[in-house]
Order: structure tokens, then C-alpha cells, then sequence
């Protein structure tokens, strides 16, 4: 299949030398005007571990095995290849959405699906009216990469990705979610997209903020030190979630909190990240969309605020690169 990504970050590589294994033809559209790159991956698998604890109880114990590094050649920034393209999977940050689907908007063929895969929610509105005759499909995944430079990712830390329809023109494609299994494994269909990626805004919004603001590992957050604010957490976002239609409780929330911080507990959230190299955050997307979602509802979500509002204050204390 020919396939264009919008956006070389570390998951937008991560699928493309996946995809490309899978002897899909891969082409980026990125924010520079090289016509090639070269990706070197450096992959990992993942095994779990039942450890015994000294009070009786097993504790999984996630333990990620490096492989050899693998060279991928993309071409890229070519307007002919996004006409050709089959798929386009947009996996800039929430808040380049916008500005990189205007950027090749006239370029796409008219029946050609969308896959937007980024952290948080809150750009399906622009997306809706935008693209009112395109396929659309959201995508979460909680496989984990990030950048050592400019040509090289690690992969470290599986987990599933789900894809789901937002429009109506969009029903029906799930073969896409096989095509994206083959290529990185698992992948699933879901029948309302919106649900794993409130699941995944939950883990966001718990691990991202306090990971970026105390600039450490997702590990960290497993310390006592943590315990009151992610139990808070999780029980304002239980509550918005409950709102918003599903039947989640906080405990269950919690619970899934913990498992991936320790399923990435070697791992710098990408929000971490962001600060560390003084980057634009997500944090709109994230707790922002999750204040906003519970204004509507008339639910007060203290902890999430203050968070938020440390996360901008961060964000205005050095300059936009
Ligand atoms: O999605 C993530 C992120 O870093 O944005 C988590 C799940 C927190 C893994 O690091």
C-alpha cells in the first residue's frame, strides 16, 4: 500500500519502519523540504514476569529485550506521493493537526482514508468540519518510542493500539486495524474510538503532568510521594468520564494508572520530554480537554487544574523552539 505519514516524531517512525517491513511503501510529509531520511530503529520485545513479593502476592514484572538496529530509507516532502497515497496517517501533535492537514488538504485523493493518531482529544471538531467527505479514523496507541537524534528511535514500551470510525464515511474500514496488527502487534477495531481514547487521556493525565513537572521517569510516580495526587487524579477523571458516558471507576482507573507506570517505568513521558527540550506540551489536549469536558458537565476537577496550571507555567518559562 502507499502510505504517507504526516510528522517524523518517534511514533510516526516507529509505524513507518513497522509498516515498511510489512512491504507497505512509506512516504513522510514532514515540516522540512528534504526529499529523503534515513531511520535507524532500534527495537525491543517484551516479555512479562510473574515476580512472588514478600507478603505472597505476584507483581508483574515488564522486561523489554533490545534487538539489532534496522535501517529504513523514506523519501519524503514529495506533493505527487499524498495524490498516490492510499492511507494518510497524521501523527503530528494534537495542536499541529490543524495546520499540517491545511498544509496537503487539496493534494489528497477524495476517497482516500485519514488515520489521526496523537495524545489527548480536542482537535475532532476542526477534523469534522475540515474533512466532511474523507474517511476519518482516530487511532490510540500505547506502544512507546522516543528520539535519541534527528535519524534514530527507540521502541520501548508495547502496548495495544486501537482504531475506530469517526465518520460515517469511514465505517467499514477495519481492515485497516489488521493492516496496522500485522505491522505492529496489537492492534484492534473498536466500535466507539472515543472510549480508548478517553482510556488513554485517563493514563495521560495522571503520568504526563507529574512526570513533566518533578522532570522524572514514569517509574517515579510508583514512590509513596505520589500516591494522594494520582488517586485524586484519577477520581476527577472518573467522574468526567462517568459524564461523558462510560462506566469507568477510579479504582479501576487506578489500577491502569499503575500498571503502565510500571510497564514504563524506564520511560520519559513525552510530556517530560517536551519540557526537558523546552518544547510546546500537549497539556491543552490532555488536562485541558479534560477541564473542558468537565466544565460542561458542572464537575469541579481541582487536582487536574493545578497540574495544568503548573505544566503552562513551565511552558511560558522558556521559549518555543
Ligand atoms: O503516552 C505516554 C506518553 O509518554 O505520552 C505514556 C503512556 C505516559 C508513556 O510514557
Amino acid at each position: 500500500m502507499q502510505i504517507t505519514i504526516l510528522g517524523a516524531g518517534a511514533i510516526g517512525c516507529l509505524w513507518a519502519c513497522h509498516l515498511a517491513k510489512q512491504g507497505h511503501n512509506i512516504h513522510f510529509w514532514t515540516r522540512t523540504d528534504k526529499p529523503s531520511f534515513p531511520i535507524v530503529l532500534n527495537d525491543c520485545v517484551q516479555t512479562k514476569d510473574s515476580i512472588q513479593e514478600e507478603d505472597g502476592t505476584h507483581e508483574k514484572n515488564y522486561i523489554q529485550t533490545p534487538l539489532a538496529p534496522e535501517r529504513f530509507d523514506f523519501t519524503s516532502n514529495n506533493i505527487q506521493s499524498i495524490a498516490k497515497s492510499e492511507l494518510i496517517i497524521v501523527t503530528v501533535k494534537a495542536f499541529q493537526v490543524e495546520q499540517a492537514l491545511n498544509d496537503i488538504f487539496d493534494h489528497i485523493a477524495p476517497h482516500t482514508p485519514i488515520i489521526i493518531m496523537h495524545n489527548g482529544m480536542g482537535t475532532q471538531q476542526h477534523v469534522k468540519t475540515r474533512l466532511v467527505d474523507h474517511p476519518i479514523l482516530y487511532a490510540t496507541t500505547s506502544q512507546a518510542a522516543f528520539k535519541t537524534d534527528k535519524e534514530q528511535i527507540n521502541h520501548t514500551g508495547l502496548g495495544p493500539t486501537w482504531l475506530g470510525a469517526f465518520n460515517q464515511s469511514a465505517q467499514g474500514f477495519d481492515s485497516l486495524a489488521e493492516l496496522f496488527h500485522q505491522a505492529l502487534a496489537p492492534c484492534g477495531w473498536h466500535h466507539d474510538i472515543n472510549e480508548p481514547l478517553w482510556q488513554k487521556l485517563a493514563i495521560n493525565c495522571a503520568i504526563n503532568p507529574l512526570t513533566a513537572i518533578h522532570q522524572c521517569q514514569n517509574g517515579e510516580l510508583a514512590t509513596p510521594k505520589y500516591h494522594t495526587v494520582l488517586t485524586q487524579v484519577c477520581h476527577e477523571v472518573a467522574a468526567v468520564m462517568q459524564a461523558e458516558g462510560y462506566a469507568v471507576t477510579a479504582k479501576k482507573l487506578r489500577q491502569t494508572v499503575d500498571t503502565v507506570i510500571k510497564a514504563t517505568a524506564a520511560n520519559y513521558s513525552s510530556m517530560y520530554q517536551d519540557i526537558f527540550q523546552q518544547r510546546k506540551t500537549e497539556i491543552d489536549y490532555i488536562t485541558g480537554y479534560l477541564i473542558t469536558r468537565a466544565k460542561v458537565h458542572g464537575i469541579a476537577v481541582p487536582m487536574n487544574t493545578q497540574l495544568w496550571q503548573d505544566v503552562k507555567l513551565l511552558e511560558q518559562n522558556h521559549d518555543d523552539k
